[in-house]
């Protein structure tokens, strides 16, 4: 059993209860638990200041499914809930987006696959999320905390608690 961090992240209309489903419909594939979850958070679109807020959460899950058939897995959610298509475009409005951030300690780096995700230590929506889970997981590349990545951000985008954690 590996133990992942999958960052979900919903930016039109009922995006809490997006974030819901598609945790739900993760764990009825049988093939992940998620272990504990972050808050929601209301968090400022990074990338694309013109998009609406995002509301986005980070599950720990515990998994057999290797990285790939995970990141299959994260890929059939989206597109059973309606993603429209799988875009190459990354700053757009989404229902739905699942990211896996870590998976155990592994590095991966595939042209569709990298882990760590090579965004998430640049990014308050994830790193926030994070804190909450891991504080003092130590990035295998940077080699610093998440605390200590998160203190060094260079922009701080605005991050919101919006409601208590759910339990899923
Ligand atoms: N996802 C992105 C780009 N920008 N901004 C926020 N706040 N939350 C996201 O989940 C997000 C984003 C690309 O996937
Ligand atoms: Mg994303
Ligand atoms: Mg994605």
């Amino acid at each position: 059993m590996a133990v992942a961090y999958l960052c979900l992240g919903s930016n039109i209309g009922d995006k809490v209860g997006y974030l819901q489903q598609a945790a739900k419909r993760l764990t009825e594939s049988g093939m992940i638990t998620i272990v504990r979850s972050s808050a929601f958070y209301e968090t400022e679109p990074w990338g694309n200041k013109n998009l609406d807020w995002f509301v986005n959460i980070v599950l720990e899950v515990k998994t057999k499914l290797s990285p790939r058939e995970l990141l299959d897995l994260c890929k059939n959610t989206e597109i059973q809930m309606g993603r429209e298509k799988v875009s190459t475009k990354e700053y757009e409005a989404r229902k739905i987006d699942i990211d896996i951030l870590l998976y155990g300690d592994l590095t991966i780096n595939e042209p569709d696959l990298k882990i760590p995700h090579e965004h998430f230590h640049e990014r308050a929506f994830a790193l926030v999320p994070m804190l909450e889970l891991i504080p003092d997981y130590v990035h295998p590349k940077y080699k610093k905390s998440l605390l200590q990545l998160h203190e060094e951000l260079e922009t701080l985008d605005d991050v919101f608690l919006y409601g208590t954690r759910v339990d899923i």
